[in-house]
């Protein structure tokens, strides 16, 4: 069951507790690499292993001592049609401590038999191509999710939406970028125009996805990491009060002291499957207590970097509401309520400076479910909105690889070589760039930094060809013939292929 192949990346095998830890019905224990189906049978008393992607009961021994650790249920699945790519067996054992100590402390005695690094499972997967960095980076959040929005994205980009979708991208500019080098290179012959201008339009149709891409407002991004919601307001408005309604707990001391919050508090919270953190600060005022003065900077500074600003106004400050607080309404991505209406019924409603306005008491909890369906609606809108048409960079990585490839194919547009004869040394920049944004874009799918280029077709006729030059060959394909001919002549390996 074992050849190089199918273990590529460890030579070692690694094995770890897979399922959390504590006791449990059951614990999973996994191994991967060559060493895998071996390590069972050890442990099996040399019984065979399933057959594979079945599962068989085994009593396990420790081949040390002969002790019985565990009956469990064993699985093999052998490389590379499994999560690694190499053969890998799952333990599914009883869930006791002593159990999953057992087995790992007989495993750990076997020889060519290690203890998993964090992740390493899936750097395996990776390696072996099981999965590009973008599904990599989606196991890790599948397993982190929280809340049934992030399970959802998470899924899709570990079936391969967004690798895909930079995948696409990717082999659009390297075709844009070989026919660029064909101009190039044949600058003196009569290469047929509409394909230089195919060439630029796809690159400028390719500049102008990426950027729509990143300007989604962070949604993906703050769906993986949750979004930022700060109450902010006077003291004794009612916020710590609203956090712990919010939280459904006395996350933050309550009392009828001006100045009670000085740390920002946070509490987590699932609002319509978004995650939501939820920070209470200190009330904004003037104040000559020096710890009372760091509080308020400290809430200032979260108001700076929230996503969402909720401003709670005691019912006394409406409707005519501080400057202050009203520019932070006016300075958006802002909601208000005006808290105590059981004191007083408060006529509240329309906005505050464009920020929309609820009148709650967060002491009787009256006026929180019209409150909560708004703020929901507004952190869906946050987190989700345009999801489904399609996928959204979720970490900052994305994030800063599109924007290089962006850069790189505005630059490129602006220096596009000219054609004919006149053809200058800058000319040559142009694809120079381009195949940085191929870069850019080859990060965001593998940390190697392999070429941009791949063969088109397995049996290279001339090994040392450049690499571009087999892409141009794929892609003139796609042109008449008349004008592959245009295209190749004196050019060997084209030639070749074609004939
Ligand atoms: N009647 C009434 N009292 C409220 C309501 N919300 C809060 N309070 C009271 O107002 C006082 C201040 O409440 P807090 O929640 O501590 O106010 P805060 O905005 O956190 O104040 P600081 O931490 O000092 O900035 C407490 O005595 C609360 O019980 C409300 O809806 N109705
Ligand atoms: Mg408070």
């Amino acid at each position: 069951m074992q050849s190089q192949d199918r273990n590529a990346v460890g030579g070692d095998t690694i094995f770890a507790l897979a399922s959390g830890g504590g006791p449990a019905g059951i614990a999973v224990v996994r191994l991967s690499g060559p060493g895998a189906v071996g390590a069972l049978r050890s442990l099996a008393a040399g019984a065979a292993a399933p057959g594979e992607r079945r599962a068989a009961l085994r009593r396990l021994t420790d081949p040390a001592t002969g002790e019985v650790l565990d009956e469990a249920l064993v699985l093999a699945f052998a490389g590379p049609r499994s999560f690694t790519g190499e053969d890998v067996v799952e333990l599914h054992l009883h869930g006791g401590p002593a159990v999953v100590e057992g087995v790992l402390s007989a495993l750990g005695r076997l020889a060519g038999l290690r203890m998993a690094e964090p992740g390493e499972f899936t750097r395996r997967a990776f390696l072996n191509g099981r999965l590009d960095l973008t599904q990599a980076e989606a196991i890790a959040d599948l397993v982190a999710a929280e809340t049934s929005e992030q399970r959802r994205q998470a899924l899709d980009q570990a079936a391969g939406t967004l690798g895909r979708l930079y995948e696409d991208w990717r082999g659009r500019l390297i075709s844009a970028v070989a026919h660029v080098e064909a101009g190039i290179d044949f600058a003196d012959e009569d290469l047929p125009d509409d394909v230089d201008r195919a060439a630029r339009a796809a690159v400028a149709a390719l500049r102008d996805e990426i950027a729509a891409h990143l300007d989604d407002g962070r949604r993906g991004e703050r769906l993986r990491a949750g979004v930022h919601l700060a109450l902010l307001g006077r003291p004794n408005a009612g916020k710590s009060t609203l956090l712990n309604l919010l939280a459904g707990r006395d996350a933050a001391i309550v009392s009828e002291t001006a100045g009670t919050t000085r740390d920002v508090i946070e509490v987590h919270l699932d609002l319509g499957g978004v995650p939501v953190i939820v920070a209470d600060t200190a009330g904004l005022r003037e104040s000559a207590d020096e710890i009372e003065r760091e509080g308020v900077r400290r809430a200032a500074a979260r108001a700076d970097w929230a996503d969402l600003r909720l401003i709670v106004l005691d019912r006394a400050d409406w409707p005519e509401v501080p400057a202050d607080l009203r520019a932070l309404a006016a300075a958006g991505r802002a909601l208000v309520v005006v808290n105590k209406a059981d004191l007083r019924p408060v006529a509240a409603a329309g906005d505050l400076a464009g920020a929309p306005v609820t009148a709650i008491s967060a002491r009787t909890g009256a006026g929180i479910d019209a409150f909560l369906e708004r703020l929901t609606a507004e952190v869906r809108n946050l987190a989700l909105a345009g999801a489904g048409a399609s996928p959204a960079p979720t970490r900052a990585r994305h994030r800063r690889a599109l924007e290089q490839a962006r850069d790189a194919l505005g630059q490129a547009l602006d220096g596009w070589p000219g054609r004919g004869p006149e053809l200058v040394a800058e000319d040559l920049n142009c694809p120079v760039t381009l195949s940085s944004g191929i870069q850019a874009l080859m990060t965001l799918l593998s940390a190697t930094k392999q070429t941009s280029v791949e063969p088109s077709w397995a049996a290279d006729p001339f090994p040392s060809s450049h690499s571009l030059r087999r892409a141009l060959f794929t892609t003139t394909l796609s042109l008449p013939q008349s004008r592959k001919s245009a295209l190749v002549t004196g050019w060997p390996v084209l030639v070749y292929v074609i004939a």
